[in-house]
């Protein structure tokens, strides 16, 4: 291996991947991510980057997603996945904004140089490289200008194709930890399918088999991984995928999907003739990373079952399994949320367990999970997991329980640990999480809806000019700037029963969100609106699109 970089090459290949004078691009929540279209001198960059990350970390294997997730079909982005399959540190985002800005190919070179120096690149080091992408028809072209960038560095590249974005996670991981005493799983999709099957299997043995559940799969890539899951759950759950048009142009998250389901609080129209009254369904996002539950109660409204009621759920379960194991002294069980997060549902936890707020954004989530024994965290979106700490791990392989009953939670907390895809957010294994714990508890959709009742809330977004305008503190709960805007929405709010509400800029649109709750629901709608209208006049623009 050279311990030179070749400039020759990287710049032939560089003119081949130009960056568009007018656009900056920042690397944000979920990597970058903006159209399709103007991504290609991105995805060469970030070719070049998890490369020289490789190399920094001895050679260990980077992951990278091509995905938009939730976004429109005609979106697309990238994000780095780190050697245990979490988010990229924090660092290296600044690396990849400089990366994926530099204007001309010498300027690239010169920040590629820089970086090596600063961050004390050994460039003798293997890189090896992992990548997928989702279904979206920009992936296949995006994916050439990335191994365009891997090839720059002479990087090892392994196309793992298209995936949902957990299962590149899980990957990253399974390939780092092979024949290590962490050993994640088979480094393949297939090893993927069957942890989480043979986990699942395990924690419903003996239970009923329940009606069968309805999946929305967004027409999206969670759509495959339903039908390689299926038939590898022998009839222990029968799944009836819904929106599976992988390539109907214009399909993907159209009217569907869990962020559809979230923003708007209705079942997906395709789904209508589908669900019957106490039936249950689910919807994935575009790469299969959130999950939002619903079910159609006995007066036929559809009930929303989102992260927030899959933290309580999950949370409480463990709790219980933690205390009949005998391991209530030394398993520390906490939950991390956001500031989405419905009040009611933070009131319901905090009275039975620790509860932190961070703001949006897995990785935030992801870090603030790591210091409990177990974390369980869930952005009301739908996006989450549970981490168990090594320390935990560790005490569930040795300790001896003195009761039948010890041993079976014991077991019920060992297969969790397979069961759950510790790296990210994964809808199918926190769709398989939901299903153990329904089956356990006896519940229908009506008996976890019944856990607290949710405070009506109203989600809206603002088009401005400028959302880097708006920046916050307090977990996004408090804007600091533009000045001023946060003493009008308090003096609003006070004038709300139950009123609350904040406003923050998006990570992955170009766009202000609000959000805000209340007593009663057409008080939440006009909190939001209002609001809203706060930010438009505060960032200005046309008042004929002044949110009504
Ligand atoms: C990404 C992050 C999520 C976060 C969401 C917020 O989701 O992974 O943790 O909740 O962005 O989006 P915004 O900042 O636009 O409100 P995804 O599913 O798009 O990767």
């Amino acid at each position: 291996m050279s311990s030179q970089l070749d400039v020759k090459e990287i710049s032939r290949l560089s003119e081949l991947h130009p960056k568009p004078s007018h656009l900056r691009y920042q690397y944000g929540t979920s990597g970058f991510r903006t159209l399709g279209t103007v991504l290609d001198s991105v995805l060469f960059r970030v070719g070049i980057l998890a490369s020289l990350r490789s190399k920094k970390l001895d050679g260990k294997t980077i992951g990278v997603m091509v995905t938009a997730s939730h976004n429109p079909e005609e979106d697309n982005g990238v994000k780095l996945v780190d050697p245990r399959g979490e988010m990229l540190e924090a660092s290296w985002e600044i690396h990849a904004s400089v990366l994926a800005n530099a204007s001309t190919t010498s300027d690239l070179i010169e920040a590629i140089e820089t970086l090596v120096r600063i961050a004390k690149i050994d460039l003798s080091k293997p890189a090896r490289v992992v990548y997928g992408r989702d279904t979206r028809p920009s992936g296949p072209f995006l994916v050439a200008s990335l191994r365009d960038g891997l090839a720059a560095i002479k990087a090892e590249p392994r196309d793992a194709g298209v995936v949902t974005t957990p299962i590149l996670h899980y990957l990253v991981r399974a390939i780092n930890t092979k024949g290590t005493k962490d050993a994640y799983g088979d480094d393949s999709e297939d090893g993927y399918f069957d942890k989480l099957s043979g986990a699942f299997k395990k924690l419903v043995a003996g239970k009923p088999t329940p009606p069968p559940l309805i999946v929305d799969c967004a027409n999206g890539v969670g759509a495959g991984s339903i039908s390689k899951i299926s038939p590898r759950l022998d009839g222990q759950l029968k799944l009836l995928p819904q929106n599976t048009a992988t390539s109907t142009p214009g399909a993907l998250n159209n009217a569907c999907g869990a962020d559809y389901v979230k923003t708007t609080q209705k079942l997906p129209p395709s789904l209508a003739n589908h669900l019957k009254a106490n039936q249950r369904g689910c919807s994935f996002d575009g790469d299969a990373d959130r999950l939002m539950y619903f079910y159609i109660d006995e007066r036929n409204q559809f009930r929303m079952l989102d992260g927030d009621k899959i933290a309580a759920l999950v949370a409480g379960f463990i709790v219980d399994l933690v205390k009949n194991a005998g391991l209530e002294s030394e398993l520390k069980v906490g939950i991390v949320q956001t500031a989405y997060a419905n009040g009611s549902s933070t009131k319901y936890l905090a009275e039975r367990l620790p509860v932190r707020c961070v703001p949006t954004g897995v990785k935030h989530l992801h870090h603030a999970a790591e210091r409990f024994d177990i974390g369980v965290y869930f952005e009301a979106n739908g996006h989450g997991t549970v981490l168990f700490s090594s320390g935990t791990q560790e005490t569930l392989a040795s300790h001896e329980p003195t009761t039948p009953a010890q041993s079976t939670a014991l077991n019920h907390l060992s297969n969790l640990t397979q069961l759950i895809n510790q790296t990210v957010g994964d809808a199918l294994s926190d769709m398989l999480l939901v299903e153990v714990v329904l089956a356990h508890r006896s519940y229908s959709g009506f008996e976890w809806d019944s856990l607290y009742v949710d405070l009506p809330n109203r989600l809206v977004k603002v088009v401005v000019e400028d959302r880097h305008a708006f920046q916050t503190e307090d977990a996004e709960r408090q804007l600091v700037s533009p000045k001023g805007l946060q003493g009008k929405i308090d003096d609003l709010v006070r004038r709300y029963d139950g009123g609350r509400s904040f406003v923050r800029p998006s990570g992955t649109e170009d766009v202000v969100r609000v959000y805000a709750e209340a007593a009663i629901k057409s008080q939440a709608d006009e909190l939001a609106f209002r609001v809203a209208g706060l930010v438009y006049d505060e960032a200005g623009g046309d008042p004929s699109a002044r949110p009504k």
